[in-house]
């Protein structure tokens, strides 16, 4: 008798119930390798769901800062999201500026010294290719997104992306120096189940 109360129950609760499975969200491994299968670091990956994301204001776990750090940007890679404000602090004891010419930003910061900060608003998505006038070598990116489903890969060419809702999405992988138009590689990507690692192959310069 117990046991057809509770199969009652479930019939009712059955559409809620499939809803919750089929939403419930899947994590997602991608490995990014060059063609000699030496593993790619600093490579980003984003998931957009099809048709834009519209689940509000993004967070990411780390910090929206590009220091300036033994004449280099540090993190040389940041992922934001659409619209986030990023702090350039200098921790070296010379002077630095941060200029861009990108699409996505072009703007320029005036010479600033140890310990000082500076900020910049980043509200289209796409690629900020950063320089400094004093150091030439001085190369930085940031990666603007318009998805939480993104970062970058670790030293092994890994990214762990721990919650994605199944369904439909475009996969954008991005290095500096991949040998497609704006360093960018596309693909459309299902999010199911049962999952398997993704790799994805870039033709590095
Ligand atoms: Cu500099």
């Amino acid at each position: 008798m117990r046991k057809k109360i509770f199969c009652l129950a479930l019939v009712a609760l059955g559409a809620p119930l499939f809803v919750s499975w089929t939403a419930a969200p899947i994590g997602v491994e991608v490995r990014v390798v060059d063609e000699r299968g030496v593993p790619i670091r600093d490579a980003v990956v984003e998931l957009g769901p099809d048709g834009g994301w519209n689940g509000g204001a993004i967070l990411f776990p780390w910090r929206a800062a590009m220091a300036q750090k033994n004449i280099a940007f540090a993190p040389g890679t940041l992922v934001v999201a659409k619209g986030a404000s990023v702090a350039f602090p200098n921790l070296d004891k010379v002077r630095h500026s941060v200029y861009s010419f990108s699409k996505a930003a072009r703007f320029e910061i005036d010479l600033y010294g140890r310990d000082q900060t500076r900020s910049q608003n980043f509200p289209l998505p796409g690629t900020v290719a950063l320089g400094c006038n004093i150091h030439d070598e001085m190369r930085g990116y940031i990666r603007v997104v318009d998805t939480p489903y993104a970062g970058k890969t670790d030293p092994n060419g890994t990214i762990k992306l721990a919650t994605v809702p199944a369904g439909s999405y475009q996969m954008t992988v991005w290095h500096p120096r991949a040998r497609t138009p704006g360093g960018e590689f596309r693909r459309s990507f299902r999010v199911s189940a049962g999952q398997a690692v993704q790799t994805i192959t870039l033709s590095l310069r």
